[in-house]
């Protein structure tokens, strides 16, 4: 394996954010001609394309950052417990500078169809611009969340003032600064958008659907002595991300919610409450995924911080959720979120009793009325996790492509691989544990998996990787028996693959992986040490 003309490769990896950037160092170090192909103009994936304001790590920055590399460790520092973007991206090139990773990358590249040739044993891929590369091997770190959506609303395209999705925000500094700005969309990037756009407003007005279940942040910035402390403590910080279920530094308390005494409960709730990040999604209470009457504890809990927090009680109400229990969809954490509303400049319109009916020339009209802006920010997300797939023509065997093949809901083994798309490897896919998980834990397991098997393609002589039917449906069908019994298969969510604004993204399908990083690690270890069963190799 060593082929290289200009257009020819060993791989071909599509996405330069924090896997691709990962896997194209993993596989240079296995001596293969590599080319990666970028959409964007620079490295770093989400951190790239997400520049909107307040755009943040939910993740401690420390437990966030590749742990492969001493010398990176060494080198960088974070100042915040969780890190903005603009530090992110700066970071992703500081990883990219040290590696000498952009000879390979091909920026301003965006992928638009690939398909396998099984009698050359190879992928050609195309770009939009019309150029063409082939490759042995096709990986894709095309990334989870990386297809925004905009609303589909009558007359979207008429507003006369600057729309923006937070996605695919500009590059150049955009204020707010005296200006009549609406966002649509309360997820976790609407909560952050909201919480930073309230500070320079001249009126914000927040469009809200369904309210989610939001959490504190309690960012700070990283003290000298913490800096030192952490380097000190990087191997203890990543074996204790490696242990938890979603690779963060928070793990599932063993004790249930109904197991112990209302005051404990109350105590160790107020401790999570006040605590820096995911501690209260990632950190309590086992049972409260599974058992509604446990959820409904900290469900509770939670509306008694709101209700305290915002003074208009009846504002209150609307931020509060009902059609689902608190952790069973993305718990944004926010920084005075609530108490935005306590601001003169700002308002809640709560769609539910007033939709939003057309977008006009000057603004956005409710059933109920019409409001004038300068700016609308749309926070509306993405078509999640299968939507990066859907939008490139990936074309396996006999023309079959991968759009046709998951109509239904993906197919996957381990998430790695799709039978029927010989030598493609698809990292942080769906039914991957790195979907859900402290992203780059993840991502770092799945390039070392597949790059150990390509390795063990090379030393073997072997040239064409297949998933087997058997083992990809066995594999399909644990992955949704491990997420069964837990309550978020319950709720719309775009880990169910919910999308109001995708066409046929209206059926519940469970997209990620739910028993775990450690169980998802020993599975594929396993698939290794017996000579990658379930993949058919010649
Ligand atoms: P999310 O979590 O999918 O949130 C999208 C938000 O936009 C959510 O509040 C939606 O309301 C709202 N939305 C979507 N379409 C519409 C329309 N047509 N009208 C009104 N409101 C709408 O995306 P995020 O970007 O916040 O977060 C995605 C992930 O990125 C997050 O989990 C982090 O891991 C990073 P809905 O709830 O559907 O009623």
């Amino acid at each position: 394996m060593t082929t290289s003309d200009s257009t020819n490769f060993d791989a071909i990896i599509i996405g330069a954010g924090i896997s691709g950037m990962y896997q194209l160092h993993q596989l240079r170090k296995l001596g293969m001609s590599v080319q990666v192909l970028e959409a964007g103009s620079g490295v770093g994936g989400t951190w790239y394309w997400n520049r909107y304001p307040g755009a943040r790590f939910d993740s401690e920055s420390y437990s966030y950052g590749y742990s492969f590399s001493e010398e990176i460790l060494d080198e960088w520092q974070w100042s915040e417990h969780f890190s903005a973007q603009p530090e992110t991206l700066r970071y992703c090139n500081f990883v990219a500078d040290k590696l000498d990773l952009r000879r390979d990358i091909r920026f301003n590249s965006r992928v638009d169809r690939a398909r396998w040739d099984d009698a050359a044993g190879q992928w050609t891929v195309t770009t939009e611009d019309g150029l063409s590369f082939t490759g042995q091997y096709l990986i894709t770190a095309i990334g989870p969340l990386s297809v925004p959506t905009w609303p589909t609303i009558d007359g979207i395209d008429d507003f006369g003032g600057q729309s923006m999705h937070t996605a695919n925000w500009p590059h150049e500094p955009v204020s707010f600064e005296g200006k009549r700005v609406a966002v649509i969309g309360t997820g976790a990037t609407g909560v952050q958008t909201i919480q930073e756009v309230a500070k320079t407003a001249g009126q914000l007005t927040v469009f809200q659907r369904r309210p989610n279940w939001c959490a504190p942040l309690k960012n700070s910035p990283i003290t000298p002595q913490q800096q030192t402390d952490i380097r000190a403590r990087y191997p203890e910080i990543f074996e204790r991300c490696r242990q938890s279920h979603g690779c963060f530094i928070h793990d599932a308390d063993p004790r249930r919610a109904l197991g112990v005494s209302e005051e404990e409960r109350l105590a160790f709730y107020e401790e999570l409450y006040d605590s820096p990040g995911f501690g209260i999604w990632m950190g309590n209470f086992r049972d409260i995924f599974i058992s509604e009457a446990a959820n409904k504890t900290i469900s509770d809990f939670v509306a008694d911080k709101i209700r305290g927090r915002v003074r208009d009680q009846d504002t209150a109400e609307r931020l509060i959720p009902t059609d689902h229990g608190f952790g069973t969809r993305r718990v944004p954490l926010e920084t005075h979120y609530f108490e935005v509303y306590n601001q003169d400049n700002v308002r809640l319109v709560d769609l539910r009793d007033t939709p939003i009916t057309r977008i006009t020339e000057t603004g956005i009209a409710t059933s109920a009325e019409h409001l004038e802006f300068d700016m609308i920010i749309y926070a509306t997300g993405f078509d999640a996790v299968t939507g990066g797939f859907d939008r490139i023509a990936f074309e396996g065997l006999e023309g079959q492509t991968l759009k046709q093949k998951w109509a239904d809901g993906p197919e996957t083994f381990l998430g790695m691989m799709v039978p029927g798309f010989p030598n493609m490897l698809t990292l942080v896919g769906p039914h991957n544990a790195a979907s859900f998980c402290n992203i780059p834990r993840c991502i770092e397991q799945n390039v070392e998996w597949a790059t150990d098997f390509l390795r063990h393609m090379r030393d073997k002589g072997l040239c064409r990787l297949e998933a087997q039917p058997d083992a990809a449906l066995e594999w399909t069908q644990h992955v949704h028996e491990s997420a069964e019994k837990m309550l978020y298969t319950k709720v719309d969510s775009w880990f169910m693959g919910i999308n109001s604004n995708v066409e046929g993204k209206n059926k519940r399908t469970f997209l990620l992986y739910a028993a775990g990083a450690p169980d998802y690690r020993a599975k594929c270890d396993e698939v290794a040490a017996a000579g990658y069963a379930g993949v058919a190799l010649q």
